[in-house]
């Protein structure tokens, strides 16, 4: 395998005007016909390069340069080529290769769902259906005609407009569709299938009608108006936010059952897994209706931020995916909770970006180079990426942040592009410098503040001294300083916000500021602070880092209680939690007996009593920090420490909270038979679901009988898979295995909620986590094609069920390892994705290290390992 660099980016040597495709679907085969208009990049009379198409695992059956036959020997092809010599500036060239499709199981390029086609061509798919300048920075105008046999495949869809459409002989039928708009191969789309198609329509700004299109199995036809909803929110909300129009006529999503990731933002013809679809109170949970909303959201507004501007090279990957992200997390929180949302995303970031930013895989932004760019479809592309946007828009205002990514689409409609530019447009709109900001493309790790205070009574200043750093993340052994925009306020004795007066500055900062942290070191002074105050720091989570500050658990107390902002009350409960969590996990190893500090069940009682407080506030700050962050936080982790005091903490808070915590769960009430995916009922029941697993924790009678009644009788999904949840992780043998069978029956015909009956018992921490796991392997309804059976199964095992997964013999270590070297023959993405938790071996004990290394050791010594998994494997023994 070889390692693709950025510095090594040239411009293409040939461009592609035109792009006519015509598919010939059957059961064994398909062939591709391309017909492609091109032309040398290049001015002036030199001499013509070599013309080298992108091509993988095609048969080639022809190749025609203006019309004419090639003979054999007039090009060359090997694994991942083809090569001729035009002779002509301009020349159209006509191939046909022939796939099969219904042997794809790696789910890249031209494959079959079920009994439907569909393609997903990003990164680098599209060479797996015909020979093509492959990258990004060849954008094309596309004419596509599918051909297939109607009764099987009466749907028949590609990007763009239908222009038209007819009958063969012999029952086939066929369909041409024409996308106006250039596009590079990855935005290239196909289904033929037998759909069931749900219309809507959506007037844009200007007072243009377009048609919106859900298809999806006939079966699923009741599933569909979550997503439709949230794609016509989303499509206004553009507008006004962004001032971005909609620019086809029709705007199509197919929800498709086997599927690497969530979705995909094909132009105009966006093809889902049906996970990202598929929403009904009876079926889904909470949580998948607002991951339908999230992800509908996100691949809409990559029709600005990724299609109409696209990336110049992979390498740039963030360009689109960091703002996108960044785009729909704004679009989550002005739909619903705007501190909830960032609560869940803070957890997210710090548990799992913080991670990979510290481990093996660690990279910037922008990387530098890679083996296999579907390795980089990252955290930190996408979530870290997401970040960097929200520190331009922190530093910038809204206002003109806007005036930047005004600048941004205008200047490069219709362009592929870098992150450079992205830049240089918001700093040319507002006539700033963003030189040493860039430093967050190009530098990996996450960055430590170190903040220590002084405060004097007699000249009545307060001092902040800051300190940064950064750790040496592979290839990068040193750091240059960020720019770290840290917002904060200066509380006084009763919570209050103090107003802020910087030394040197003649105008005060009001009472909440955006301090720029720029140096290694820097001091910043404030004056007129008439008493010693705390400070409240790094507010919403202004910045990607470690915040160090020396807080007393009183501070934190004091900050869980009457901090004015709502994000650091719940990130102040929370850090006095990992504190009481740390102490205790010591005393543990230690062998001494535990004891909880009164203050945290004083705070979290507080909070339950507070009826005033958002619901869904309160259940984030019950949730204790998860076993995946404390590791994240360990210098090494011991795992069995870290579930044990976690476990036993729940437990001390559900025993001294027993009586507010009925009251509450009480007080919340049942959604009866009514239920509603609005912010407010979401948090209620997210609340009143985890006040009922503590309870559950209490083994009392009361509970068990709540829990049974709340799984026969809940009227939605949601309140459902909660009292599974807690029954699964109960020692109630008995109604544990009645619930579970009793669901399987119910819901067999319906896979995605199969996929959360495994997760369920997949995730769950009691003994015996890999004797069960194997067991659901050979269920009926487990298909290791499927990658959502992959993640509901070998996923949540592997990254949820730490006690089981870490178990001391090595062995759930040896089950992983030999499931990614099955799925690394069928699907080399997935069983990539897979090896994350083994990657992260340095956290751990030397004996769990030297039993993780050697899976590893055992994966890289497979024959005919993918580039994936040969990419990750390796760099992590590195
Ligand atoms: N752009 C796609 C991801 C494609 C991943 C390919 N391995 C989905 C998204 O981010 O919207
Ligand atoms: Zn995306």
């Amino acid at each position: 395998p070889t390692t693709i660099h950025l510095t090594d980016y040239k411009q293409p040597d040939y461009l592609i005007d035109e792009t006519h495709l015509t598919f010939e679907l059957f059961e064994d085969h398909a062939l591709v016909h391309s017909r492609l208009a091109m032309r040398v990049n290049a001015d002036g009379e030199g001499a013509l390069p070599p013309l080298v198409l992108h091509g993988q695992e095609l048969m080639l059956q022809s190749v025609k340069l203006d019309d004419q036959s090639l003979a054999a020997d007039a090009y060359q092809v090997d694994e991942n080529s083809l090569t001729l010599q035009p002779v002509a500036r301009e020349f159209e060239l006509a191939i046909t290769t022939r796939i099969e499709p219904q042997n794809n199981t790696a789910l890249e390029g031209l494959y079959k769902s079920g009994g439907m086609f569909c393609t997903q061509c990003e990164a680098e798919g599209f060479r797996k259906i015909t020979y093509y300048l492959d990258r990004p920075d060849v954008m094309s105008r596309f004419t596509t005609t599918v051909m297939a046999k109607r009764d099987a495949y009466p749907v028949l869809l590609s990007n763009g407009n239908l222009i038209t459409s007819g009958e063969h002989e012999g029952g086939r039928h066929w369909a041409t569709w024409e996308d106006p708009f250039p596009k590079p191969a990855y935005l290239f789309a196909l289904v033929a299938g037998d759909l069931y198609r749900i219309d809507d329509s959506f007037t844009t700004m200007s007072g243009r009608e377009v048609e919106l299109r859900i298809y999806v199995e006939p079966e699923n036809r009741e599933q569909c108006g979550h997503a439709m909803d949230s794609l016509k929110r989303s499509m206004r909300w553009d507008e006004d936010v962004y001032g971005r129009e909609y620019d086809l006529d029709i705007f199509m999503i197919v929800a498709v059952n086997d599927f690497n990731m969530g979705a995909m933002e094909n132009k105009g013809l966006n093809i889902f897994n049906s996970s990202c679809v598929l929403a009904h109170p009876d079926t889904a949970t909470d949580a998948a209706f607002q991951r339908v909303e999230a992800v509908v959201a996100h691949e809409y507004f990559h029709n600005w931020s990724g299609n109409r501007v696209t990336c110049r090279d992979w390498f740039q990957l963030s360009l689109k995916e960091g703002f996108t992200v960044f785009r729909d997390a704004e679009f989550n929180a002005d739909m619903n909770s705007r501190t909830v949302k960032r609560i869940e995303d803070v957890t997210f970031l710090r548990a799992n970006q913080f991670a990979e930013d510290a481990g093996p895989m660690a990279h910037p932004v922008r990387p530098d180079s890679f083996i296999e760019i579907s390795n980089f479809y990252t955290l930190t592309i996408y979530e870290k990426g997401a970040e960097v946007v929200r520190m331009l828009h922190t530093l910038l205002g809204a206002e003109r942040f806007r005036k930047g990514t005004d600048l941004y689409f205008d200047r490069h409609d219709g362009q592929a592009v870098t992150c450079d530019d992205f830049i240089a447009a918001l700093e040319d709109a507002n006539g700033v410098d963003f030189t040493q900001f860039k430093r967050w493309y190009s530098q990996a790790g996450t960055p430590v503040l170190q903040i220590d205070s002084r405060y004097d009574a007699a000249t009545s200043t307060f001092q902040l001294l800051c300190r940064q750093s950064c750790p040496a993340t592979p290839g990068q052994p040193e750091k240059q300083p960020f720019v770290i925009p840290m917002r904060m306020a200066l509380l006084d004795g009763e919570g209050r916000e103090m107003p802020l007066q910087l030394a040197g500055e003649d105008q005060g900062r009001g009472t909440e500021t955006v301090l720029a942290v720029t140096e290694a070191e820097q001091l910043f002074v404030f004056e007129n602070v008439t008493e010693e105050p705390l400070p409240s720091l790094l507010r919403e989570f202004s910045a990607p880092v470690k915040l160090v500050y020396p807080y007393s658990r009183d501070d934190r107390v004091f900050l869980a209680m009457h901090d004015p902002d709502g994000f650091n009350r719940w990130e102040a409960a929370q850090s006095l939690a990992v504190d009481v969590l740390q102490g205790l996990i010591q005393i543990h190893q230690a062998g001494r007996p535990l004891l909880l500090d009164q203050r945290l069940l004083e705070v979290h009682r507080a909070v339950l009593e507070d009826t005033a407080l958002d619901a869904a506030m309160v259940a984030e700050i019950l949730r204790l920090p998860s076993e995946a962050y404390l590791i994240e936080l360990a210098e090494v982790a011991d795992v069995d420490a870290i579930h044990h005091v976690r476990e036993w903490v729940r437990r001390e808070l559900a025993t001294g909270l027993t009586e507010v915590m009925w009251t509450r769960f009480r007080q919340l009430g049942d959604d009866g038979s009514s239920y509603s995916a609005d912010a407010e009922s979401m948090a209620r029941r997210s609340l009143r679901n985890t006040l009922l697993g503590y309870l559950m924790l209490t083994e009392s009678s009361e509970s068990l009988s709540a829990c049974v009644q709340q799984f026969v009788e809940a009227g939605n999904m949601t309140d459902r898979q909660a009292a599974l949840v807690a029954l699964v992780n109960s020692p109630h043998e008995q109604q544990k295995q009645a619930a579970l069978d009793e669901f399987a029956q119910r819901w067999s015909d319906y896979p995605l909620v199969m996929d959360q009956w495994f997760g369920i018992q997949a995730s769950s921490p009691l003994p015996g986590g890999l004797e069960r796991v194997q067991a659901l392997m050979s269920h009926a309804a487990f298909n290791i094609r499927n990658p959502n059976k992959v993640r509901a199964v070998i996923g949540a095992f592997a990254n949820q069920n730490l006690a089981n997964f870490h178990r001391a013999d090595g062995e759930g270590y040896r089950f992983v390892a030999d499931q990614i070297i099955e799925l690394n023959r069928l699907n080399p993405q997935i069983a990539s994705r897979m090896l994350t938790p083994l990657t992260r071996w340095r956290k751990f004990d030397a004996s769990r290290q030297a039993l993780m290394k050697a899976e590893l050791t055992r994966i890289l010594a497979c024959e005919d390992l993918s580039a994936d998994v040969y990419e990750v494997v390796s760099k992590s023994l590195a």
